[in-house]
């Protein structure tokens, strides 16, 4: 036994010594390159992306209630710390969802079982919201495989980006929602436009579900855009969890960027979705506001004045100030299944930070009994790192959700979702 462990460990030290550089680097994990960090600096010189100027921070402790106990038991965080966590979100960055009554309806306006040459069934659905005389359709556009037995897991995408990017008759197609490839490996295709529920812009609150449901005056902590995506996320899982085709308890929230951020608060809201995927999610999403790299918490604020609510704003360079930083956020979704992804020419959104994010949420996935140890230092670029219930990659490139981005989402999908 002892002669045998000591013959591998000469093969393996021959090896290590014969592998050729450009392989051993490719094993290390992931740094900003100093010419990306150079350019970005130069072209946003009022925000850093150095990472020996990250200031020192201590974050605060997930499983650490408000009047200072330990969480020591999955128990414990679900009836104590995960309502105080939520409530912290609430009430500091996203928003309260009014209470206003409403009535909610579905149409299917559209159906073809023989779509993409007759390997799916396409549904377009209207949901309707109304409340009083005023009212509001999202529209949902959703692709589920033919000829399976069992209902399918579904990705529902919150789209941020416009129906070039979505279209129903597959006449255009795009890699930031790739129906086709999802399909052929078995999943459905959900989406909806970020703007059928609220238009990104600000408008004082006055269109979208805000003209619908909101009460006036809004207090501080109403619900910003982000909110209102995020639950209207939560109205599409209303329809699918109705829908024949799909398996309710099987379907991920993906969103991109804003839409990343949105995807976090849907599943930390709504704990009917199984996985959630926030790829690069940014300031507001993955990424710790206490390390100041990139985006800010006062310039997200200024940019996007309706994206939070407005108790956020006052934690404009007063970062330490926080009850909260977004690692917390991503305990919200444990022990459910978590993605967080980055690209590498992305700083503005942290990619270090967002990891550092993910890893600091991992010891309430393993409380809950989801065990997942992801190692401390960040992955190699374009290797996927998946432990129990939380994956994470980096690509190469620029901000952006391509086809390898969601390949490697299904890959951990088909480990935690099927
Ligand atoms: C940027 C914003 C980011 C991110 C991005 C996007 O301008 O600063 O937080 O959300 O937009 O959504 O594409």
């Amino acid at each position: 036994m002892k002669s045998k462990l000591k013959k591998n460990s000469v093969f393996l030290v021959l090896l290590l010594t014969a592998m050729p550089f450009g392989f051993a680097q490719q094993s290390e994990s992931w740094k900003a390159s100093m010419e990306t960090v150079e350019r970005l600096s130069k072209s946003r010189p009022e925000f850093n992306y150095y990472e020996e100027k990250v200031p020192a921070y201590t974050l605060p402790d997930p499983l650490t209630t408000l009047g200072g106990k330990k969480v020591e038991n999955g128990g414990q965080w679900n009836k104590v710390r995960r309502p105080e966590v939520l409530g912290l979100f609430r009430e500091n960055v996203f928003g309260v969802v009014p209470d206003t009554k409403y009535e909610k309806s579905f149409k299917i306006t559209n159906e073809d079982k023989n779509a993409i040459n007759g390997e799916a069934t396409l549904k377009q659905v209207d949901i309707t919201i109304k409340s009083g005389d005023k009212s509001l359709v999202i529209h949902l556009t959703l692709f589920t495989p033919n000829g399976k037995k069992k209902q399918s897991p579904v990705f529902l995408l919150i789209d941020n980006r416009g129906p070039s990017n979505t279209d129903p008759q597959r006449k255009v197609k795009s890699e930031f929602w790739p129906v086709e490839e999802a399909i052929a490996r078995g999943y459905g295709m959900a989406v909806f436009s970020n703007a059928d529920v609220d238009p990104d812009n600000f408008d004082e609150f006055k269109d979208g579900i805000h003209g619908v449901l909101d009460k006036s005056p809004r207090p501080d902590n109403a619900w910003g855009s982000l909110a209102a995506w995020a639950w209207g996320a939560s109205r599409c899982m209303d329809y699918l969890v109705t829908d024949r085709d799909v398996d309710g308890k099987r379907v991920a929230v993906v969103g991109h960027s804003r839409g990343g951020k949105t995807a976090l608060w849907a599943g930390a809201e709504d704990t009917r979705f199984a996985m959630v995927v926030a790829n690069e999610s940014g300031c507001g999403g993955a990424a710790l506001a206490r390390r100041r790299f990139g985006e800010t918490v006062a310039r997200i604020n200024t940019a996007f004045p309706h994206w939070f609510n407005a108790n956020y704003k006052k934690f404009g360079d007063k970062e330490d100030s926080l009850p909260l930083d977004m690692h917390m956020l991503l305990t919200l979704i444990a022990p459910r299944a978590l993605y967080v992804d980055c690209a590498s020419d992305d700083l503005w959104g942290d990619p270090a930070g967002s990891y550092i994010s993910l890893y600091k949420s991992v010891p309430v996935f393993n409380i809950l009994g989801a065990k997942s140890d992801i190692p401390e230092a960040m992955p190699p670029l374009n290797k996927q790192v998946m432990s129990g219930k939380v994956a994470f990659h980096i690509r190469d490139g620029v901000h952006n959700m391509l086809l390898k981005d969601w390949n490697y989402f299904m890959d951990f999908a088909d480990v935690v979702m099927k």
